[in-house]
């Protein structure tokens, strides 16, 4: 029988395990609809049998073990425990996984000390959470959520291949995807254990603590179209430079995100073409990201951009197309069940700090069927989507006691 010691050890181990599927060598790169993303799941699927799980697949592409109730419970209801196993583009390799880890190690101990509670346990394994690739915000739960948009079947990678092809690649059927939802009536609650992704709980020396509340985010995709030209022959007054163009939209969203305290808005992609050093860019492509807490003051900053996008276009003879992608809002985690993980937290010794994220997870969808919370994990110098994303063994042993004691605790409420 190994010890929640023993199974600290076993996360570290699993996470490089994990890291090795991948579609770029060398880094950890797993986007939806890949083999590496099929790979992991399949992984995850067999430590999930090794804990006595049943495992189920759905359209999207999630993974679901559940570990039953106890046999007095008649139509037990179900605690979901879980974590998401895409990754953004040359990732580290805790963000996302850990939630699924620690779900599959709490449930191994429980089942090698013999314990069920009157409620199963599901350990939820979300397939894209990240949404790069498809410029989605949690495709994964928003059908377990009841939040699907048919619409997204249409939506295209960069290449251009459908999401319907990526859909099926993981062995689901687009068409079915709305009818995956989760009856809110069975699920008592979800948490997902996350690395924190930010410096406080270094700074502060606690292992982990409870989440409160969760930013809102508005995301756009933008193209600048202008005139390719020989970029020795066009004279700069007759110039239609689609990248330049960009180059100012760029700026100004910073200036955008700093004008505020808890804004922040960030361009991650800016890709031009042609793309040759002779040629004037004809078309540039970016993304935008942009969150705070309070949805006025997100809306006003989003419209604020767009504004300015616009004035660039008109003042540089450019076409602008731009696309709102898939959002999301700020969400408060539930009182009750916050709660009971400060007092777990406290029953392990530990200060029980709550701290807000400005990251986004799939607790946000998951709150539109059950009540949800969150366990920070800290990770070294709060570096995350970075491959020297960092945790410490002890840390994640803290965070296995947490979330057993959190599970008893919610059992003792029943
Ligand atoms: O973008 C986010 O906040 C999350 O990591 N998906
Ligand atoms: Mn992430
Ligand atoms: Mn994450």
């Amino acid at each position: 029988m190994s010890t929640l010691h023993d199974h600290a050890a076993t996360i570290m181990r699993r996470s490089d395990e994990l890291a090795a599927f991948t579609t770029v060598e060398g880094q950890i790169t797993r986007p939806y609809g890949t083999s590496a993303l099929l790979d992991a799941r399949d992984q995850l699927a067999a430590w999930m049998g090794e804990a006595d799980m049943s495992t189920h697949v759905d359209n999207v592409g999630n993974l679901f073990g559940r570990y039953e109730a106890d046999t007095q419970s008649i139509d037990p209801k179900t605690f979901l425990v879980g974590g998401h196993f895409d990754s953004v583009v040359d990732a580290g390799r805790y963000d996302g996984t850990l939630g699924i880890l620690t779900g599959i190690a709490v449930v191994q101990h429980l089942n090698e000390t013999g314990r069920r509670f009157p409620f199963a346990i599901e350990v939820a394994a979300f397939a894209d959470e990240e949404g790069n690739r498809f410029h989605t915000s949690f495709l994964g739960s928003s059908p377990v959520a009841g939040l699907w948009d048919p619409a997204w079947v249409t939506l295209e990678d960069d290449a251009g291949t459908p999401l319907k092809e990526a859909i099926r690649a993981l062995g689901g059927d687009p068409e079915a995807i709305g009818s995956d939802t989760i009856d809110s009536g069975s699920v008592l609650g979800f948490i997902e254990v996350h690395i924190e992704q930010g410096p406080v709980l270094q700074d502060r020396n606690l292992p982990v603590a409870a989440v409160s509340s969760i930013t809102g985010s508005l995301r756009a995709t933008i193209e600048f179209a202008g005139m390719a030209g020989h970029a020795g022959t066009v004279p700069m007054a007759l110039r239609r430079d689609a990248l330049a163009g960009a180059a100012e939209l760029v700026l100004a969203v910073e200036a955008v995100g700093a004008s505020e305290t808890d804004l922040v808005a960030t361009v991650g992609t800016l890709e031009c073409s042609p793309g040759a050093s002779n040629v004037i860019p004809g078309h540039a492509h970016l993304t935008l990201d942009l969150r705070h807490p309070d949805s006025t003051i997100r809306e006003r900053a989003y419209a604020g951009v767009r504004a300015q996008a616009e004035a660039i276009a008109e003042r540089r003879s450019l076409d602008l197309d731009w696309t709102d992608s898939p959002s999301f809002a700020e969400t408060v985690c539930d009182a009750r069940l916050t709660k009971t993980l400060r007092e777990a937290i406290a029953g392990e010794g530990i200060e029980p700090l709550s701290l807000f994220s400005g990251a986004g997870h799939d607790a946000i969808t998951m709150a539109n069927i059950c009540p949800v919370t969150m366990l920070f994990v800290r990770c070294r110098d709060g570096i995350s989507h970075n491959p020297a994303e960092s945790i410490d063994e002890v840390d994640v042993e803290a965070a296995l006691r947490v979330l057993e004691r959190f599970l008893f605790a919610v059992a003792g409420q029943r």
